[in-house]
């Protein structure tokens, strides 16, 4: 004991991280595109904050008009009373609630209309001041035309925040610094191929009061993490320590050949993101609220101790935490849909890399054309598939089946051609039923996909090597 006390003491004074420092800020935007959250998901949600040590809400819907589209409107009556009812929530359990305006669209910053249009935001501001409402952010984001024009220069967003912030503090003494989103918001996009920071960024960075937090959202706009490295660099750029905006588990971006969005569920683990003084996190979620926890579950945990963080760890936790007897379930669908990627976005791990292994190997023997080695393994994983669509069908509860319904249908139906596909290489002989199952895997996948590179890839092999009318 005497030993190890002195022991303690200096691995705390030579460590160079601090012990389980919280990230000052953290918590959830709900800033996605589609459909917005009920409010009563919005007020479970503070409850979920409060168990998971999260601090702050942001209310951003893109999809809500009176947040965007129409910002100088103010909200009819039961919006208000709705409002006030999950401001209150959020004060109960502990978490600042923050309400966001994206006034961008058509702003004036000028002359009579400048006045007019700062008079219409400080009044949607009282308006929620009066139920409450202590924070508020102003995002910038998403305002650039289709040739990747900007509405305005940096210098002028700058302006009209810190002009803002001095009217908020004048006339309320208990309203917190604002939080804001500029119109480059990605660190590719705030710099030229040779580093240099761009006129937006730079003449936003240096007329920023030093209060107002910024917000971005990486490298990219959906990125697969941020190094501490380049985090330090963008907080170089802005001259004060950022807050990230995370865009997972946020999938409004995934969508089919007939305009579904919200197709793939992002149900992996937080990952890669700086370890050291960061602001604030936000995560921005997936419109399945439900399934969106538990992404968020992890990303409390990287919010409370970032130096310490184990993603793999902390997604296994958080399952078994949510989802009880139907946690292994659970699992082997979720491993199945995490990684989300477009020809802008990468995040998230890849999907199933047990999966992958087992059936590259298969492929990669029937290729060799001798008998075929190694099926176990995938044989394995074929079945646990199957078998979880069937428990998760059966046993999940409505509000959680209601968000992914399509999806576990086509995993099971995924599982189902992979077996046969597997068969069909045992046999040598393509069974006619694969094709078939995979045009009903096809017919469905505007409404469900995942998997992708994995099952799916392995039944488009099997197909590819055994179909002989698609051989010369
Ligand atoms: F504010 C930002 F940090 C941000 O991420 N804005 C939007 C956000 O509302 C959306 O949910 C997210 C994911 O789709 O990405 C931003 O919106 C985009 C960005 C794009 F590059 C939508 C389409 C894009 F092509």
């Amino acid at each position: 004991m005497k030993k190890f006390v002195p022991l303690i003491f200096s691995l705390m004074l030579f460590s160079n991280t601090s012990f389980a420092a919280p990230i000052p800020l953290r918590g959830i935007v709900e800033g996605f595109y589609g459909t917005p959250w009920t409010n009563e998901q919005r007020i479970d949600l503070m409850y979920f904050c409060r168990n998971y040590n999260l601090n702050a809400y942001i209310y951003a819907p893109k999809d809500d008009p009176y947040h965007r589209d129409k910002w100088r409107t103010p909200y009819p009556t039961e919006k208000v009373e709705e409002l006030e009812k999950l401001v209150a929530a959020a004060k109960q359990n502990g978490v600042r609630f923050i309400f966001a305006i994206s006034p961008g669209l058509d702003l004036n910053y000028t002359g009579a209309k400048g006045d007019e249009d700062l008079k219409f935001l400080l009044r949607k501001i009282d308006s929620m001041y009066n139920i409450g409402v202590r924070n508020f952010a102003i995002f910038f984001d998403d305002l650039k035309d289709d040739k990747g024009k900007h509405h305005e220069d940096g210098k002028r967003h700058a302006e009209f925040l810190n002009n803002l912030q001095d009217k908020l503090s004048k006339y309320y003494g208990d309203i917190e610094p604002l939080i804001t989103v500029p119109t480059e918001y990605y660190r590719f996009d705030m710099i030229n191929g040779r580093g240099k920071v761009n006129d937006y960024t730079e003449d936003f960075a240096e007329n920023l009061n030093k209060k107002i937090i910024v917000l971005y959202t990486g490298n990219g706009v959906v990125c697969d993490g941020i190094s501490d490295k380049d985090f330090q660099a963008t907080c170089k750029i802005f001259r004060r320590d950022l807050g990230i905006w995370w865009n997972y588990p946020v999938n409004d971006y995934s969508l089919t050949p007939n305009g579904n969005r919200n197709a793939k569920l992002a149900l992996g683990a937080i990952d890669n993101l700086p370890t050291k003084n960061v602001q604030a996190i936000l995560f921005n979620p997936m419109s399945q609220y439900n399934l969106s926890k538990i992404a968020l579950a992890t990303g409390a945990d990287y919010a409370n101790a970032p130096q310490i963080y184990d993603a793999e760890t902390s997604w296994d936790n958080n399952i078994n935490w949510q989802y009880g007897r139907v946690a292994e379930a659970m699992k082997i669908f979720a491993i199945h849909s995490r990684h989300m990627e477009n020809d802008w976005a990468n995040c998230g791990a890849e999907d199933a890399p047990e999966f992958e292994t087992a059936a590259s190997l298969v492929i990669s023997s029937a290729r060799s054309g001798r008998s075929l080695l190694s099926t176990d393994e995938l044989s394995v994983q074929i079945d646990n598939m199957e078998r979880a669509a069937d428990i998760l069908l059966e046993n999940l509860s409505p509000e959680y089946l209601e968000e992914c319904k399509p999806q576990l249908e086509q995993f099971k139906r995924i599982a189902q051609a992979d077996r046969l596909a597997l068969k069909s290489l045992q046999d040598k002989k393509l069974d006619p039923q694969l094709k078939i199952l995979r045009e009903e895997i096809s017919k469905n996948e505007p409404n469900a996909i995942l998997s992708e590179k994995v099952a799916l890839k392995f039944i488009d092999d099997t197909i590819n090597l055994l179909d002989v009318k698609k051989k010369r």
